[in-house]
């Protein structure tokens, strides 16, 4: 799982990268992609830490992708290092202009050399596909091409993959052919300090079927060098109830499909990542191979039952609010579980 970051030159990118991952990009300014994990924001996980004070507190993470793509052929920089990415977080330069309509087409530039590069690669393949005698296709192939047709109907109609109406089979099916525009994409527009009103027009005038998010990367990449008190009142003097960019990171954590568990103790509390709708077994595994595979049950309390019960494991048992699931129990996000197994 990885988001990789797009944008124009100059838009943002890596300033909200540090931002997010608190990675320094100029100490890694020789290479063409620099990666950092970001921390998901969750009261949910705030709260179990204050009530355990672990040894350890692990959050949930979403890997970020930032590429430094500069020279004469920046589009191949960001295809060899991106093109592997699950979901695209594209940065719009929001704040050097004041004009939404500028950033719409600064947005759609971008988007355009997308749509197109996807078209190009399935013109290439419908080509050599139309010079091969129909036996000569590989079986496993033809699936693929069947989809073809649609999908360059599609993209000349100026839409992104992700709008065709593709099934998570068909998009699993297409999988190897690396398409841009078929990932999920989150669109962050980077406005000016005193435009905070920049990103609800560019909303509206845009009517992106995407989800669109603001940050002032400015305001927010200070914000991010103060300790964590004068990060608080400067908080407040600002009116901000939670700084962007950790709305930002939750965004993409949801946008990639995924929820988070918790197991809890003294030594360690951990929000563990795993994809919607993983099964009890699965979500095991995510902790060690031996868990799923000698996985017998998941003892189960939601977090909101445990705050119900004043954050005491004891009382939810005592209320019954304790569950034992089985292997088919699908897992829901803010469970806390233990897993029983036997290896
Ligand atoms: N005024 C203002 N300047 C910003 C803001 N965000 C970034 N900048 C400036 O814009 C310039 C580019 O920022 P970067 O984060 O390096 O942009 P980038 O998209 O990574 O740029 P490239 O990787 O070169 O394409 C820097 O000089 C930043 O200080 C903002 O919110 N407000
Ligand atoms: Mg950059």
């Amino acid at each position: 799982m990885e988001m990789g970051i797009l944008g124009l030159p100059q838009s943002g990118k890596s300033t909200l990268f540090e931002i997010m991952t608190g990675v320094k990009i100029g100490a890694h300014h020789n290479e063409a992609v620099v990666r950092g994990q970001a921390s998901v924001p969750d009261e949910r996980f705030d709260k179990l830490v204050e009530i355990y004070k672990p040894v350890k507190a692990t959050p949930a993470k979403v890997p970020f992708a930032d590429v430094h793509a500069v020279g004469e052929h920046p589009w191949e920089a960001i295809r060899q290092n991106l093109s592997g990415t699950d979901g695209i977080l594209h940065v719009v330069d929001g704040f050097s202009l004041p004009d939404v309509q500028l950033s719409i087409e600064a947005y759609r530039k971008l988007e355009d050399e997308l749509l197109l590069s996807d078209l190009l690669i399935i013109e290439k393949k419908m080509e050599k596909l139309a010079k091969m005698p129909r036996k000569a296709i590989p079986t496993q192939e033809a699936a693929q091409n069947e989809l073809l047709p649609r999908l360059k109907d599609c993209l000349e109609a100026g839409k992104p993959l992700r709008m065709a109406g593709l099934t998570p089979a068909e998009i699993f099916t297409l999988k190897s052919f690396s398409f841009w525009t078929i990932k999920p994409e989150l669109v962050v527009v980077n406005v000016a300090e005193d435009n905070l009103v920049f990103t609800d027009q560019f909303a509206t005038e845009a009517k992106l079927t995407e989800p669109v998010m603001g940050i002032c990367c400015k305001i927010e990449a200070e914000l991010a060098g103060l300790d964590a008190a004068d990060q608080k009142e400067f908080l407040v003097s600002m009116n901000i109830a939670e700084p962007a960019f950790g709305r930002i990171i939750r965004a993409a954590f949801s946008l990639l499909g995924r929820i988070s568990f918790f197991t809890v103790g003294e030594d360690e509390v951990k929000a563990w990542v795993i994809p919607k709708e993983t099964k009890a077994p699965k979500a095991a595994g995510a902790i060690h191979n031996d868990f799923e595979r000698g996985f017998i049950k998941a003892e189960i309390m939601s977090y909101d039952d445990f705050i119900a019960h004043s954050g005491s494991a004891a009382q939810v048992k005592s209320a019954g609010r304790l569950r034992l699931e089985g292997k088919e129990y699908i897992v829901q996000d803010g469970d806390i579980i233990t897993f029983r197994f036997n290896i």
